[in-house]
């Protein structure tokens, strides 16, 4: 069997069907002044060194033919999907549903929420919004593995240690195989990521595997 050189040991690869690439949350939210990520005063310009790197993998799975996924942290425009502890959280001078230069903070359809331009879904590859950090939680993600088997999941995006891997215990917890794309994933906080990717991979790959992008891209190659 094909594998990705991984920690804390090879990463089985089953067919190219069987695996998707999951791009959590590549929003300008995240990733531009004036959205969500610096309304809860975060420096967002930290997040932008991984664009480069996804949007490899991005390219490669798509010559590929692998399934891609793209999520999104959004809101309805009238918050029914918001728990208001969540809207409450962080007491920034903005929250989500306030207007801020780039429209309303994490609501769908707006320009802030939209994914970064260089990251944009190709036609035919699944978005799944999500009022949560995880994407499992009140989305069709569920459905759209099922119907498709996938079994393998590679996970890339922001932020590490919140919607990153939140979404991978939910996937872990499923029974999805998980990888997280080590120079493909980053936080606001560098000590968060790392810390991350150590308890991620803990214990024997408790919830997953972490490799780089080089090494995921060689075995998918290889396939
Ligand atoms: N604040 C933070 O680090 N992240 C989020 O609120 N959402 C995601 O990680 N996408």
């Amino acid at each position: 069997m094909a594998e990705i050189l991984a920690h804390p040991y090879p990463y089985p690869l089953p067919s190219l069907s069987q695996v998707a690439l999951v791009i959590i949350d590549m929003q300008r939210d995240f990733l531009e002044p004036g959205g969500f990520g610096e309304a809860l005063g975060n420096d967002v310009t930290k997040l932008q060194a991984i664009v480069p790197t996804v949007q490899a993998l991005l390219a490669t799975c798509r010559r590929l033919g692998i399934t891609v996924i793209h999520t999104l942290e959004c809101h309805q425009p009238d918050l029914s999907d918001c728990p208001p502890a969540k809207r409450e959280r962080g007491k920034g001078s903005l929250t989500i549903g306030d207007r801020g230069p780039m429209g309303r903070i994490l609501i769908q359809g707006e320009p802030g929420n939209a994914i970064i331009p260089e990251l944009t879904p190709a036609p035919g590859e699944i978005i799944i919004p999500k009022p949560g950090k995880g994407a499992f939680y009140h989305t069709t993600l569920p459905q759209e593995l099922a119907q498709r088997q996938i079994t393998h999941l590679l996970f890339t995006g922001v932020t590490t240690e919140v919607c990153v891997q939140t979404t991978m215990r939910e996937a872990n917890d499923r029974g999805y195989e998980c990888l997280l794309i080590e120079d493909a994933t980053a936080s606001y906080f560098e000590d968060f990521k790392t810390a991350t990717l150590a308890m991620l991979t803990a214990q024997g790959g408790i919830i997953g595997w972490s490799a780089p992008s080089t090494e995921v891209l060689a075995g998918l190659i290889n396939l």
